[in-house]
């Protein structure tokens, strides 16, 4: 059983289709500290491990869209201008600057109390329009080899994407050890 720490949905789903193990989801809301995407997930998985019961490992994601022309904004931001600009707007913001180009970049933490293994995952794309119904958050203004993710189902975004990746990764170590 693996307990993924997240109040994000979307997350989950794509958890649960990548990986064999049952995926059980934490909604504990732990401090999200400023700094790197690294330092926010691992502080975040101590967090958690110390603050909920059990002692079963915890998976912490933490996810940032960065914008090239924006010099990596909204990078670990990504959340806050979600729910304060709102997706809509990075389109205006890059159509000026003649450059569309962006990436996701995701750092799974996986904490058991004692050590920490961190497993990252990155993928290129453009900002686009927004296009799709599925997915979540920034997937439809984010496009890669002529779709956004959003008119992508779980299983294919997973197989390109920068959780997917991720995941791909902390799979291999768990079947690993
Ligand atoms: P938790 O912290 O509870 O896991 P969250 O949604 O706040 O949930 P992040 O801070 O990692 O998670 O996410 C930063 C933002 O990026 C947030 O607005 C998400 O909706 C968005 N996001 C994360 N993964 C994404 C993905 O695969 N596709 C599109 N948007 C994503």
């Amino acid at each position: 059983m693996i307990r993924f720490v997240t109040g994000n949905e979307g997350k989950v789903r794509e958890a649960r289709e990548y990986l064999d193990e049952p995926v059980e989801q934490v909604p504990y809301d732990y401090t999200e500290i400023q700094g790197e995407l690294e330092e926010i997930a691992l502080y975040g998985a101590r967090e958690t491990f110390a603050e909920t019961d059990g002692d079963e490992p915890v998976l912490v994601d933490d996810t940032g869209l960065f914008v090239e022309a924006l010099d990596g904004f909204p990078g670990a931001y990504s959340s806050f201008v979600e729910d304060t600009l709102g997706i809509e707007r990075i389109p205006d913001l890059v159509a000026d600057e003649g450059n569309r180009r962006a990436a996701f970049r995701t750092v799974m933490v996986y904490y058991d109390g004692e050590t920490a293994e961190t497993f990252e995952g990155n993928v290129r794309g453009r900002i686009v329009e927004p296009r799709g119904e599925g997915g979540f958050g920034y997937d439809p203004v984010f496009e890669h080899d002529g779709e956004t993710f959003a008119e992508m189902d779980t299983a294919a975004k997973n197989a390109i994407s920068h959780r997917g990746r991720a995941l791909e990764r902390f799979a291999d170590w768990l079947a690993e050890r």
